[in-house]
């Protein structure tokens, strides 16, 4: 049962506010306020728990690409789809202590190393183990997504120095099966237990446009909501079409209802960073801001997302200095 881990788990990072057993109707009937109405309410709770004009900025990493055996439709990875993908396998330490290097020049704060795997084998872990404790030795925080886990691996994650395990529950889970087949929304539930269970912080959210109803998204809010505590961040990402992927001609979502799922997110994680996250390079400044007024506070920074392009890191600059926005 999804609701596990609110029993499992309850009191393990005390900072976030309890979290409150928010219904998907509860959440749809925020997603159905008037627009000015749900951005009013974002703001007033974003202002009640956070610097409104502070960004928070993560740098991606892939550190295996492709290849991967799970056959998700919106990914890239796969080894099922037919995405153009140079494959990479598991990179070199030296790699990424420079990529980590380059990435905190520039102003992240966190960096996160990403790996097509359905989950680790214990001797590639050994390996992301190395890179977790140099991207550490560095100052930065540190977050990686590498699939299912399995017993005792979130524990050396976590001795390593991992502050943060992303793990995606992409969207809500009645909709789950007919974007994946793989693995289920109870296995990814189970290793979110899991990284908690060890004390760490989770990265937890889901892609918003991929031909869902906004039932279903306002079921992925309510059920990231209800997480207890919810997940200290919540990714919102906007499907890249990707050609090759069975998702590659999904038709648009009105940018407003992207708008309105950040709001909503906002609502009812109040003390969690959102982060607008994979889209960005295909929205508008204009998009941004109103992201950023419902309630946005963190994204990817760095020209690449994990194998297609982000918004500029100059762009970003420009953006920020236009609108006031300054780093966390
Ligand atoms: N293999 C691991 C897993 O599935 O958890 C980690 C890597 S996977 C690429 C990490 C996340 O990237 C996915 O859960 C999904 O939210 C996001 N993602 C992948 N492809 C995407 C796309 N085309 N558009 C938006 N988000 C995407
Ligand atoms: C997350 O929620 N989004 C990031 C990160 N966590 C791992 C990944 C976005 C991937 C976008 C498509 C790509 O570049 O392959
Ligand atoms: Fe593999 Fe993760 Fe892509 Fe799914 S989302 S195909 S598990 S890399």
């Amino acid at each position: 049962m999804p609701t596990a881990l609110a029993t499992n788990v309850a009191g393990k990072a005390a900072q976030q506010p309890a979290a409150r057993n928010w219904t998907t109707e509860e959440v749809e009937a925020l997603f159905a306020l008037p627009f000015n109405d749900l951005l009013f309410r974002a703001q007033r709770v974003h202002r009640e728990h956070h610097d409104a004009n502070a960004v928070q900025r993560s740098t991606l990493l892939s550190v295996k690409t492709g290849g991967c055996s799970e056959d998700c439709k919106y990914c890239s990875q796969s080894a099922r789809h037919e995405a153009k993908l140079e494959r990479e396998s598991l990179l070199e330490l030296d790699q990424v202590i420079e990529a980590a290097k380059a990435a905190k020049a520039r102003g992240a704060t966190r960096f996160c190393m990403g790996a097509a795997w359905r989950g680790p084998k214990d001797r590639d872990l050994d390996h992301v183990l190395d890179m977790i404790r140099s991207v550490k030795a560095l100052g930065l925080e540190t977050c990686v997504t590498l699939g299912l886990l399995k017993e005792g691996q979130a524990e050396k994650l976590k001795e390593a120095g991992l502050d943060f395990y992303n793990h995606n529950l992409d969207t809500a889970e009645d909709f789950y099966g007919t974007i994946v087949s793989t693995h289920t929304y109870g296995d990814r539930m189970d290793t979110l237990e899991k990284a908690r269970g060890a004390g760490m912080k989770i990265c937890c959210g889901g892609i918003i446009g991929m031909g869902e109803a906004r039932r279903v998204r306002a079921g992925l809010i309510a059920q990231l909501a209800r997480m207890n505590p919810p997940p200290e961040s919540v990714p919102i990402n906007h499907l890249v079409t990707i050609p090759g992927t069975p998702m590659a001609d999904t038709p648009p979502l009105d940018p407003f209802e992207f708008v309105r799922t950040i709001a909503c997110a906002r609502i009812t994680m109040p003390g969690s960073l959102v982060r607008l996250s994979a889209g960005r390079h295909e929205m508008s400044d204009e998009l941004q801001a109103l992201c950023f007024l419902a309630g946005a506070n963190s994204i990817f920074y760095g020209d690449k997302l994990l194998t297609t392009g982000n918004a500029e890191a100059e762009r970003d600059e420009a953006l920020f200095d236009r609108l006031g926005l300054h780093p966390v």
